[in-house]
């Protein structure tokens, strides 16, 4: 079925593939996953060797995976082998977000969809599930305040300030964080990318009433690293906990995601300090070079990879396929306690 002039609705350009049809029909757990971090997050052959991991990841644990990407001008939910393989060589790939949901499917070729994009094909395709490595969130310097190098770098893009006094907001705030105001898909990540002000997201997103709960410790996951030193905004034990926190959360209706965290596993994490130098450089270097926009995350992403001779590609590689399968663990908890709740 191809979207239709006439055919309104997120629904109507959807094309669900075959097996996530029957997994939906079924009442099979499933769990959407997915794709900037294949176009523009990893760099090949790690990217395509992260998406099938996660899918497999996915299906280890009695659920159906759904990878979530545009091409031709459709929303596809749930990618084949060589259609993965496409995705993740294929050059000029744009970037899916809420506010590009229509021009890049009006270009008609192939998009990664963010966290934001891939909320919107989950939720309309009726998947409520959906595993990330992080979260778009508030870039450093969003809301003003100094320059990460407290000299001209952001102001040499603002217009050559000369003066070292607090830099403009850049109000740089991804728009993953009101997608989990708005849509009712829980997301599970490694917390928010520690590129970002973490304090700020979650700020933010305690104001506009998304849940961020972390899985298994007190402290929030420093994305590249376990620990964050950031206190978690709420925790629960384990898997079966956060079904029944995420089932709860679904009864109130309330329309709003929650975000799930869970740490990367310890034999691949970035150690803390290692991280933050890496970040700090990589913002420093950003700034100089006046990047900014959707372009900015996947080129902090790339630098870190560069300083930290490949560590931060191995932290963030695992972290996605660990997310991937609690996701899966956790949609399989929710459907157990759906059938045992009525019974
Ligand atoms: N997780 C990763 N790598 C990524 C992303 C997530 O491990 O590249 C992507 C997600 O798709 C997220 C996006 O939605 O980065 C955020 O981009 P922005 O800050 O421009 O909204
Ligand atoms: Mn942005």
């Amino acid at each position: 079925m191809s979207p239709t002039a006439s055919a309104t609705g997120v629904a109507a350009f959807l094309h669900v593939s075959p097996p996530v049809r029957d997994a939906l029909a079924s009442g099979t757990p499933v769990v959407a996953l997915e794709s900037t971090l294949v176009t523009h997050g990893l760099p090949y052959p790690e990217n395509l060797a992260v998406a099938r991991a996660a899918e497999d990841a996915v299906r280890a644990e009695g659920a159906v995976p759904a990878t979530v990407a545009i091409r031709s001008g459709r929303i596809l939910v749930g990618l084949g082998h060589d259609e993965l393989a496409e995705l993740a060589t294929v050059r000029g790939a744009r970037k899916a977000s809420r506010p590009t949901l229509a021009a890049t499917l009006a270009a008609g070729a192939w998009a990664g969809t963010t966290v934001s994009a891939t909320m919107i094909a989950a939720a309309a395709a009726g998947i409520g599930m959906f595993a990330t490595g992080g979260i778009g969130g508030v870039h450093r310097g969003a809301f003003g305040g100094p320059a990460p190098t407290g000299t001209a770098g952001a102001a040499g893009a603002a217009g050559g300030r000369a003066d070292a006094g607090p830099e403009p907001p850049t109000l740089d705030v991804s728009s993953d964080l009101a997608e989990l105001a708005r849509t009712p898909v829980a997301v599970v990540c490694a917390g928010p990318k520690a590129i970002l002000d973490v304090p700020l997201t979650l700020e933010y997103l305690e104001t506009h009433g998304v849940p961020v709960v972390v899985v298994g410790t007190d402290e929030m996951p420093g994305f590249y690293s376990r620990r964050s030193g950031i206190p978690a905004p709420a925790s629960v034990p384990d898997e079966a906990a956060a079904a029944v926190l995420l089932a709860t959360h679904r009864r109130l209706g309330l329309g709003s995601g929650v975000l799930l965290c869970v740490p990367v596993p310890a034999e691949d994490e970035l150690p803390l300090e290692d991280a933050r130098a890496a970040i700090a450089r990589a913002t420093i270097e950003a700034d100089a070079a006046g990047v900014h926009g959707p372009a900015l995350t996947p080129w902090l992403l790339a630098r870190v990879a560069a300083i930290t001779e490949g560590a931060s590609v191995r932290a963030n590689t695992a972290l996605i396929v660990n997310d991937a399968r609690m996701a899966a663990r956790i949609a399989v908890a929710l459907e157990r306690h759906r059938s045992e709740d009525t019974q």
